[in-house]
């Protein structure tokens, strides 16, 4: 079974403006709609569109859970999430305009999770994870789950053998490395943030994934945007390039670029064909409307086109 814990869900807010975003302006809406956020969330997504067995679970807020929990539905997410009473499950601002030059995002903090939200979840945990199962664990944690409660839920992870797949910054990132999780993702920033040193070259990066490696994490994983993915297994270093695609919204391209990692991975497919997916589907996203929307078929049709890069290694 594979879980995914998004201690911070959202729900977004997409907003499609006319013309570009300026200041000191009356931007007009021309359109709006609500997709899932969180990203753990867009995991789940991921591996139901393609009937891979996952339960969705994390912290959500009791005033608004329904809307998320609907949307999830749709998508055909099983949930289990542990419900705060009279908290209200953050919203996450999505404007995208008509220049093409991107989204914007702004996140909302999410309601401070309180002890008894914690320790449900930690129990839920303890209830189902079994030896083997995929836990990913992706997105901002909320007030009330500082790093030592971090570590605390995913050390009870570890403790029952389960695989982490970890998708965290700053401090979090720091604890996960702690664990040899199996899986960490951050993107450059996140990455440079953790090793405390800037790269500028790729074999810069590629050393320092080296020095991850050896620290028992299986897959490093660095993601940098349209420029793709350095990938660390095994003692080998490969670059995955995506194609070019017709950016619609870039919102949530990293969240499925991890799940298509972990239903590949899931299914103990070699190095090439797991990235390869990924970063396809990843790139499939960026062409859809919608926060955790992908298209599979255009996938299907991106894949071949992934360059790989062989950087370092025993190869
Ligand atoms: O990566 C996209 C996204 O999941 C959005 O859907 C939005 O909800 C945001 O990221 C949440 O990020 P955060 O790091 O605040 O959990």
């Amino acid at each position: 079974m594979i879980y995914t814990v998004t201690l911070n869900t959202a729900i977004d807010h997409i907003l499609y403006i006319s013309e570009e975003l300026t200041r000191k302006k009356n931007n007009r809406i021309r359109n709006q709609t609500y997709d899932i956020g969180g990203k753990a969330t867009h995991v789940s997504v991921v591996l139901s569109s393609l009937q891979i067995q996952n339960i969705a679970t994390g912290f959500v807020g009791s005033l608004n859970k329904d809307l998320l929990i609907e949307l999830m539905r749709k998508k055909g997410v099983h949930c289990d999430f542990v419900e705060q009473e009279g908290s209200k499950t953050r919203e996450s601002f999505i404007i995208i305009d008509e220049s093409g030059k991107g989204s914007y995002m702004i996140t909302d903090q999410g309601f401070e999770i309180k002890n008894e939200s914690y320790e449900k979840l930690l129990k839920k945990l303890k209830q189902f994870v079994k030896e083997k199962d995929i836990v990913v664990f992706a997105g901002s944690p909320p007030a009330g789950i500082d790093v030592d409660k971090y570590k605390k839920i995913l050390q009870t992870v570890k403790d029952l053998n389960g695989k982490l797949i970890v998708d965290a910054s700053g401090d979090y990132l720091k604890t996960a490395v702690e664990l040899s999780p199996t899986l960490i993702k951050p993107n450059e920033f996140e990455f440079q943030e953790l090793i405390g040193k800037n790269c500028h070259t790729i074999s810069e990066f590629a050393e320092e994934i080296q020095i991850l490696m050896n620290k028992g994490i299986q897959y490093v994983v660095i993601s940098l945007g349209k420029r793709g993915s350095l990938v660390g297994f095994q003692q080998e270093i490969y670059h995955f390039i995506p194609p070019k695609v017709k950016e619609v919204n870039d919102t949530g391209c990293g969240d499925v670029f991890v799940g298509g990692i972990t239903a590949k991975l899931s299914e103990n497919c070699p190095l090439e064909e797991i990235f390869r997916f990924a970063t396809a589907l990843g790139a499939s996203k960026a062409t859809q409307q919608g926060s955790s929307d992908f298209s599979l078929k255009i996938a299907k049709d991106l894949e071949k086109e992934v360059q790989i890069q062989f950087i370092r290694g025993v190869n």
